[in-house]
């Protein structure tokens, strides 16, 4: 346990503007190359879910560039500060990327974080490597906060940052915020590092995760492996003189719904929606898949369900046809490269069974796309499917459900998913269940305009009432009172 003493409560004096924000990356992208080379905010994730925290004078976020740095120096020409936002670098090698990030993070927390879909590989330099790199967060945010400053620490990557903080900063306020599932105490006991990654995240004031489940499974995880007695959402944390309580809760993170659906009613989206639904053939029943290439997200699954329900007649084979977008992601860790092929088997199996000359069954993409276009494809699809074995949350059903302003559209969405603990007037299956999710196919091809929308409009209420910025604002609430 940390060798500081106990932080009384924070003062008034603390200046909420005095944000420090830790994530594995900063959100910033390169622009042009050599000498012209500049760097921008870049679009859309966290960046813009923390924006309304982040306006303010003292913002600083903390993270890696992406560039891969020789032996730990700085990336050249990398600004202090870009549009008001600190910028604090962790400059990561090639062999930290590869031990740290696609190594431990990858290959083993998040496969076990995620139900052991794929089997997690435990290799002991990695998670020594994971240690050193957390430990290099955590000693520029300890460098970069104000007195009794504020620090956000994000995600699986920097579950040790928390404590590694607090032990040089006991002055600062610590949430956390774990964007995927917490699994139960059964799978999490597999970790041979249990014990250093509880200890990690109960270095926060706020642990917070997406559901109520991952925040139970937690605590459970805590009273198991660590023999300590949670009561309710807190955490008594013995220290070298007394407890430090920690608080515990779920926080479902959200959009920014009002900017989907702002893009998707322009003029421009809305006509780019009705040419990709000529490209496709004007089929009257568009299904659309939209999703990492990860094998955690059931894609193979949903095409399988479609090739089958078209072949069986669950499904008009003239009547419907099928959009998949996968962005191409993490293709260094064995296991992405392999659900790939798996993927596209899938597609190939289902197109040379189904498909015509120029029509083929599955449309299926592999490139990431800009956010007009995505949020076009959204607006020409009158069903998304969303089947992951399991998935923190899942923000592309909330998009979705943002462009669809004149509440049509249907949503077939897995139960595993965080989302579906919110959006309960989905066509929620059981991705698992073949034959069920084949059915479920049939149902939406089958629904009444009135049912649909009435579901949709059910959707819109939450996902707007759920937004980011309330996600942001109530953990940050949170945090603020966690001490008092
Ligand atoms: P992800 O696993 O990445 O996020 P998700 O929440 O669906 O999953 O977010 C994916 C994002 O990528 C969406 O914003 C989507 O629009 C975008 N995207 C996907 N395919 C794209 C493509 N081909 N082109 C362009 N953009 C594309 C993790 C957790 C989730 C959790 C989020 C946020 O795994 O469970 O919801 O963090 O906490």
């Amino acid at each position: 346990m940390p060798q500081t003493p106990v932080p009384g409560p924070v003062t008034a004096t603390s200046d909420p503007q005095d944000l420090i924000v830790v994530a594995n990356r900063l959100p910033i992208e390169a622009v042009g190359e050599g000498p012209d080379m500049t760097w921008q905010r870049s679009p859309g994730g966290l960046v813009s879910a923390l924006e309304p925290a982040l306006q303010g004078a003292r913002a600083t976020w903390i993270g890696w560039s992406g560039h891969l740095s020789g032996s730990g120096e700085a990336t050249p020409g990398l600004p202090e500060e870009l549009d008001g936002l600190g910028i604090g670098e962790v400059p990561l090698t090639e062999l930290d990327v590869h031990d740290y990030y696609e190594g431990l993070a990858n290959g083993a927390i998040w496969p076990l974080y995620h139900d052991a879909v794929a089997t997690p590989i435990y290799h002991r330099h990695e998670f020594e490597r994971y240690v050193d790199v957390n430990r290099r967060f955590a000693d520029v945010g300890a460098q970069s906060a104000p007195p009794n400053g504020v620090v956000w620490v994000h995600d699986y990557q920097l579950q040790l940052v928390p404590r590694l903080l607090r032990e040089q900063r006991p002055d600062m306020r610590i949430g956390f915020f774990l964007h995927i599932p917490f699994p139960p105490v059964e799978l999490f006991a597999q970790l041979p590092w249990r014990r250093q990654i509880l200890e990690g995240l109960l270095g926060a004031d706020l642990v917070g995760f997406q559901t109520v489940t991952s925040a139970q499974n937690f605590l459970s995880a805590v009273r198991r492996l660590l023999a300590l007695r949670p009561g309710g959402d807190r955490v008594e944390v013995p220290e070298t003189h007394g407890y430090r309580t920690v608080r515990v809760g779920s926080f479902p993170i959200g959009i920014d719904a009002k900017s989907f659906e702002a893009l998707a009613m322009t003029p421009a989206v809305q006509a780019r929606a009705r040419e990709i639904r000529r490209e496709l053939g004007d089929y009257p029943l568009i299904f659309l898949g939209v999703d990492r290439l990860d094998y955690t997200k059931g894609i193979d699954i949903r095409m399988r369900a479609f090739g089958e329900a078209v072949r069986d007649g669950i499904l008009d084979a003239d009547q419907v046809t099928m959009l998949q977008l996968a962005i191409p992601s993490r293709e260094n860790v064995e296991e992405y490269r392999r659900i790939r092929d798996d993927v596209e088997l899938v597609v190939g199996r289902v197109n040379g069974d189904l498909g015509r000359v120029g029509d083929p069954a599955i449309h299926y993409l592999r490139q990431a796309v800009s956010r007009e276009e995505l949020v076009a494809m959204y607006v020409a699809a009158d069903a998304l499917l969303v089947t992951p074995l399991r998935d923190g949350m899942n923000l592309v059903v909330k998009e979705y459900v943002a462009c669809r302003t004149d509440n049509t559209g249907a949503v077939v969405l897995s139960e595993f998913t965080g989302a579906a603990q919110q959006l309960h007037d989905a066509f929620l299956v059981n991705p698992y269940d073949l034959d069920q999710l084949k059915r479920t196919l049939g149902a939406v091809a089958t629904a009444t305009p009135e049912e649909l929308s009435e579901r949709m409009e059910g959707l819109r209420t939450n996902v707007f009432e759920h937004d980011v910025d309330r996600w942001a604002r109530s953990f940050l609430a949170t945090l603020s009172g966690a001490l008092t």
